[in-house]
């Protein structure tokens, strides 16, 4: 029988809870990791200290949702991307209709968050935008109000879904708000409720889409951005601001801020920024040895090559691949994806002979913006947001999980240089 996902949560997390209890009770001692000082000073690099369910990122195979691999989730929705990161499967059709219906019902943006974003100064970073409109709507949490009526901890998930959904239902609207205000892209584009959520917020953001493939790339994009585990900036903000019973919003907009920064999220905006740089530099569409000389120099001046590299993955981000796939198939002479092929066959062997990076492959920033520019979405600034709109979902599951978990104060210790030499 069909389940809607809040039924489907409910049946599966007494079972959960009792799977981590008899786990903790029966190997709670057990040692699964050690830690190194090198990692102390190196971010805490690998360090094992999160459980994180929703997705896990191999070194050699790069993102796994719930089992699956990344490359064998490209042609589904983001919806149900959104139900199998927090059930572990994905919908049926009434299971989906029914969470879509359910978005749809919930997606309207409280009239004050309009008011706050056209206050905020003229060249504002659209992320600044999008993280203080989440921000603002913390009072309508469902979260913070059962808290403050004395809910009980086995309890927390459910408002905390309730709050998850809201915010994911309103996001489209209020990026393409976001879009369409900051760079003079005209009035607000209605929201279309028998659209998909991804290519709604296609259509809200008023790309021309005659042949469908903006609103295939908007699904491919908010798949591809969804999760990538729980350790990197934005995904682990987000789970220790939520740790201290913080509801979605403060979550959320707290991991966006993180999200915003370049070696993170914001690598897709400096990557197209690169891209273009290098092409107005060089005066016409690069050869392989101008594109060669060019990035060489920049690793000469001790300059990083955005788009290369991850802290986890030491192979050609799968993510990369699907945006590969997709432009080989939909754009292939664009200039600026060409580029990015050129820099694909380029850049890894420099990075390799310059010996410093540990991973030399191209991550999924690499890509990202290019396919936006061809649609005609050039204001780079804006691309993080797309990113933070998909991540979104990641972030909801994660922290429904982990309130259902009744997950503890996230609270690592740290020491003092002092204390590190006493143990040399
Ligand atoms: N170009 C030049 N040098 C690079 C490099 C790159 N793309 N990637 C790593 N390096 C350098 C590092 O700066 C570091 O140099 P120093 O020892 O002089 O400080 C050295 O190689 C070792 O770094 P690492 O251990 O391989 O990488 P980290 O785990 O510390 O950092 C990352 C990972 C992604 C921040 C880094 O590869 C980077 O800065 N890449 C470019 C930015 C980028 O694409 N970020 C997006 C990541 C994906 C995402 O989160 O969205």
């Amino acid at each position: 029988m069909s389940k809607t996902l809040k039924e489907k949560l409910s049946s599966q997390i007494p079972e959960l809870r009792d799977e981590a209890k008899s786990i903790i009770k029966n190997n709670g001692n057990k040692n699964i990791d050690q830690v190194v000082i090198d990692q102390l000073y190196g971010g805490m690099r690998g360090i094992k200290g999160l459980i994180c369910d929703t997705s896990s990122v191999g070194l050699d195979t790069g993102l796994i949702i719930r089992g699956i691999p990344i490359l064998e989730l490209t042609e589904k929705l983001p919806e149900e991307i959104f139900y199998l990161l927090l059930t572990g499967e994905l919908p049926d059709a009434k299971a989906l209709k029914d969470l879509q219906d359910d978005l749809h019902s919930r997606s309207e943006v409280p009239s004050y968050v309009w008011d706050v974003l056209n206050a905020m100064p003229k060249g504002t970073h659209p992320m600044v935008l999008f993280s203080s409109a989440i921000l603002c709507m913390e009072k309508e949490s469902e979260f913070r109000k059962s808290y403050d009526k004395g809910i009980s901890k086995d309890k927390m998930w459910e408002p905390m879904l309730e709050d998850c959904l809201n915010i994911i239902a309103r996001v489209p609207q209020i990026a393409a708000f976001i879009y369409r205000k900051e760079f003079n892209k005209g009035e607000m584009i209605p929201a279309d409720k028998d659209l998909d959520w991804a290519a709604n917020f296609g259509k809200m953001i008023g790309v021309k889409d005659d042949d469908g493939t903006f609103a295939k790339l908007m699904r491919l994009y908010m798949v591809l951005h969804s999760d990538h585990e729980g350790g990197n900036v934005s995904a682990f903000t987000n789970l220790v601001i939520s740790s201290s019973l913080s509801d979605a919003y403060y979550a959320f907009s707290g991991a966006l801020n993180g999200l915003a920064g370049p070696l993170h999220g914001l690598a897709n905006q400096e990557c197209l920024r690169f891209i273009l740089k290098m092409r107005e530099d060089i005066g016409h569409s690069p050869t392989n040895e101008e594109v060669k000389n060019y990035c060489q120099e920049l690793l000469n001046k001790g300059g990083l090559v955005i788009g290369y590299g991850h802290a986890v993955l030491r192979i050609t981000d799968p993510r990369f691949t699907a945006f590969f796939n997709f432009g080989t198939s939909t754009i292939p002479d664009d200039e600026f994806f060409k580029i990015v092929k050129q820099l694909f066959e380029i850049v890894p062997d420099l990075l390799t002979a310059q010996g410093k990076a540990k991973d030399p492959w191209p991550n999924v920033d690499a890509i990202s913006g290019s396919l936006l520019y061809h649609y005609g979405i050039k204001e780079y600034n804006f691309y993080t947001v797309f990113f933070g709109v998909s991540r979104i979902l990641g972030f909801s599951a994660q922290i429904v999980l982990a309130r259902a978990m009744g997950g503890a104060l996230i609270r690592p210790k740290s020491v003092t240089t002092e204390w590190i030499k006493k143990q040399l």
